[in-house]
This record gives structure tokens, sequence and C-alpha cells, in this order.
């Protein structure tokens, strides 16, 4: 058994999985299989359990997300669970005024752009999260042996919705505070690093085996505006976990020209999305990190044999890589045939036993 720096509960099985064991590049039974955002979304008896519970609502009550997050482990046989939750939730929890709109996405009823703004950020202590430590206490409880990977959002990527004040295309809000007023701008960053880090160990603590910084939307950066403007930050947030020793994975959507330096940010595992095929994702990442993707999720919507064929690329890409973990290259889409994941996961699983 693997003893960390710090202690947490964790089944010795789990030390063991596939998935873990290809975040840590050791050789593994089959290349482990989980999907971003795979809770939720297309499932029919996700639909079925939430239906009349808003979202954030259904965040906060620890059997739900229990249930939630169990959905696609029971139905794809999946190499690991992702907590049921939202980036914003942390955010919630300290007072943010925000909520989570049907068909749009986390709106924020005063957006942050000045210093006084900033003022409302508060730390976030464990007890504003409770039910969070609830339910992964009940989750591990049932997962046995499969891994549970904790997630939030990171610093960028929060502070695009707290900026714009809800999704953005181009983010322009947040690249003016970013140029034109560096120093609120570094503040603002630091600050939800910390409740990010926050967040994350409340997780770890709790039960998860794995942690998951999705910084979603920060590709739309030149590499060297993020090597000065938002590095720091989510590394404050690596260093922050480390001592856990967890896994840690970075990803982002459209981070091609930025894989390298998300990877220097301190990640353990680099998620790719399906630009980049992972043979040249590893040329740019370095050695001594594992790779996470890559199918493109609009491919499930194609023929079985065009699934396979594009599988069996990535596949093929990942061959020589020390530690792959199977993904999508962004999250499940909403009108994905849940069929499609299960019948992924089986030929993934077939396609790499060894
Ligand atoms: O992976 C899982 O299945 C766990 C659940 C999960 C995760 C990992 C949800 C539930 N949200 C997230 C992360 C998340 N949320 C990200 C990072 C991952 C990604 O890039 O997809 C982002 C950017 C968000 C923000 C967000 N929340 C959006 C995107 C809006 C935009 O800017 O385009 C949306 C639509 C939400 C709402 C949301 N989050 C989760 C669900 C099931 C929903 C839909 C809620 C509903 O309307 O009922």
């Amino acid at each position: 058994m693997r003893v960390s720096a710090i202690d947490k509960p964790e089944n010795p099985a789990v030390a063991e999985s596939a998935f873990l064991k290809a975040c840590r590049r050791e050789p593994v039974p089959h290349t482990p299989v989980w999907f971003m955002r795979q809770a939720g979304r297309s499932l029919p008896e996700y639909l079925k359990v939430r239906e009349g519970i808003p979202m954030l609502e259904s965040c906060m009550r620890p059997e739900l997300v229990t249930e939630i997050t169990l959905q696609p482990v029971r139905r794809h046989g999946v190499d690991a669970a992702i907590y049921f939750s939202d980036i914003v939730v942390p955010l919630k929890a300290i007072g943010v005024d925000l909520d989570i709109k049907p068909g749009v996405g986390p709106v924020v009823e005063q957006p942050i752009r000045s210093r006084a703004d900033l003022e409302r950020l508060r730390d976030l202590t464990p007890e504003d999260v409770s039910y969070v430590t609830e339910a992964i206490r009940m989750l591990t409880a049932e997962l046995g042996p499969t891994p549970l990977i904790g997630f939030a959002g990171a610093p960028f990527t929060l502070a695009s919705y707290l900026v714009e004040g809800g999704p953005s295309k181009n983010h322009e809000h947040t690249k003016a505070l970013m140029y034109g007023d560096p120093e609120l701008w570094a503040d603002l960053l630091d600050r939800l690093a910390g409740i990010t880090a926050a967040f994350l160990k409340v997780q770890i603590e709790a039960g998860a085996s794995a942690v998951q910084l999705f910084d979603s939307w920060v590709g739309a950066l030149a590499p060297a505006d993020y090597r000065r403007s938002v590095m720091p930050a989510s590394k404050k947030v690596f260093e922050a976990v480390a001592p856990y020793d967890v896994p840690r994975i970075h990803f982002g959507v459209g981070t091609g020209e930025l894989l390298g330096l998300m990877g220097e940010a301190g990640a353990d595992v680099v998620g790719v999305d399906w630009r980049v095929p992972l043979d040249e994702a590893v040329r740019r990442v370095g050695p001594g990190k594992a790779l996470q993707g890559n199918l493109d999720p609009a491919v499930l919507f194609s023929s079985r044999e065009a699934v396979e064929t594009k599988t069996r690329e990535v596949l093929d890409a990942a061959a020589g890589l020390e530690g792959h973990i199977f993904n999508l290259g962004h999250g499940v889409l909403p009108t994905t045939d849940p069929g499609a994941l299960t019948r992924l996961t089986e030929y993934v699983h077939e396609q790499t036993a060894r």
C-alpha cells in the first residue's frame, strides 16, 4: 500500500486501480477510461432523479450527488467516477450571488470588475461545503475499488465567469482586466487560487483519489500571457495539494500551444483536447507526465465503425506513452447516445487488454 505525506481514507484496492496506475505511469492491465461530464447530461436515469431540482440545489444534496456520481460507473463500467458538482459551487458557498441557468450555465448577478468587488470573495472553509465532505464519504463507501476524481475550476476559468457575469465566447471583460489592471487581476487570481485549493483539499480529505483542475477556457490566451498572468495562480493550487500525493490532472480546451506550460504548472497528468494527436502532445508536454484524452466528443454521433476507427487512431497515437488515460477531448455532448459511451468503454478495454 502506498503511504502519502498526509493520511487520507482510501480502500487499498483503489490505489491498485488501472486509473491510478496510469496516472502514476505504471503498467496497467488495460487502458483506463472515464469521460469528462459523464455524470448527468445524456443519461435518462439522471434526468429522472434531477426532475424539478435546480442544479445548484442538487449539488448540495449528498444522497442525490452519490446516486448521480454512481450512475455512469454502473452503466458504462468506466474506470473512475467524477464527483457530481459544478465549478461554481465553491463560489456559491462563499456567498457569491450566482445561479446556474438551464441551457445557459453559470450567471453572476454582479460581475467582479473592481477592487471593491474583489472584497466580496472571502476564503472558503470546510464548513462552507460540509455537504461535499458528507457526499464523498458516502460515495467512496459505495464505489469500492473504483477511484473517485474530485475537481475544481482553475482560477482563470472561474475569473472568466465572475468578470463576464456568465458564459462568454471572447472573454473580453476578462482580458480587459488582465491587460488593463494587472495588479487587480493578479490579486483576483490569487484569491481564486486559495478558494480552489481549499475546495480540492476538502475533497481529498473526504476521500477523493485524484483531482482535476478544469481550466476549460484558458485556450483563449497566448502562451506568454498564460505564463505571466495565469500560471502563478494555477501553480499555487497544484502546490497546495501536492503534500497529499494524489494525482493532479490539468485540462483545458484549445490548449495545444499551452500544453507544456500546463504541465509545468504542476500537473502529473495533462488533459489534451482532440486537436493535438497524443504522440505530438507528449513532445509538447515533455517526459515525466501521463496524458489524458482525446477522442472528439462529436465522433460519438457517427457510425459504430467510424467511432472504432477514430478510437483506434487515438490508441495508436498513445501506444508509446508511459501513462495514458482514455477520455474524450472535452465533455460528453448533451445529446450523445449513452449506448455509444458504453460501447466505447468496452472497445477501449478490449483493444488494450494486456
Ligand atoms: O463530469 C461530470 O459529469 C460531473 C459534473 C460537472 C462538471 C465536471 C458539471 C455538472 N459541471 C462540471 C464542470 C464545469 N462546469 C466546467 C468544466 C468542464 C467543461 O469544460 O465542460 C465548466 C466550464 C462549467 C460551467 C458550466 N456549468 C456550464 C458551461 C457554460 C459555458 O460557459 O458554456 C454549464 C452549462 C454548467 C451547468 C451544469 N454543470 C453540470 C451540469 C449537469 C450542468 C447543467 C445543469 C442544468 O442546467 O441542469
